[in-house]
């Protein structure tokens, strides 16, 4: 009886941490679908006349099998692909990944300024800090993924690295 008593307890505790943290503004939002969880997706403010913005987050592949980010979708933006940078020749540059980020099972790969990034093509008016910008995502053979970007500065993160160079 005292144990029942005691995980029931400590469930609520659960639950009702889960809710704090999500009534908590700034926090990182969570999106889990099958094995895939996507952590703090998030977007920076385009100045008026930018044609591209971008697209970050973490994602979590807790699965036995890889999983691979193939497309997405933006009502703000024509086009959405997949980019990383690399350094060529001494220059950071960034380069299309035609067959999409893969995941492997159990790994996590981190969307962030300087490697991995989605590109928000044709941008359709600028983002503006504080807003909030649907995204879908396309995981190979998996449904559709709704996700939301948080437009914030880059301040909010410990790289202090710009991105504005494209
Ligand atoms: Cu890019």
């Amino acid at each position: 009886m005292t144990h029942r008593k005691v995980s029931l307890l400590a469930s609520g505790l659960t639950a009702f941490s889960m809710l704090a943290a999500h009534s908590l503004p700034v926090l990182a939002a969570e999106y889990q679908q099958g094995d895939v969880a996507i952590e703090h997706p998030w977007s920076r403010p385009t100045p008026p006349g930018t044609p591209v913005g971008v697209g970050y987050m973490t994602i979590h592949n807790h699965g036995d099998q890889s999983v691979t980010l193939v497309a997405g979708e933006t009502p703000v933006a024509g086009q959405v692909s997949i980019h990383e940078t690399v350094m060529h020749d001494g220059l950071m540059k960034m380069q299309p990944l035609p067959d999409g980020l893969t995941v492997s099972a159990g790994e996590t790969v981190v969307l962030k300024p300087h490697s991995f990034h989605l590109m928000l093509e044709q941008l359709k008016r600028p983002l503006a800090e504080g807003e909030e910008v649907p995204l879908t995502l396309q995981f190979e053979g998996m449904e559709p993924m709704e996700i939301i970007l948080q437009v914030q500065q880059m301040d909010a993160m410990p790289s202090k690295m710009d991105h504005s160079d494209h």
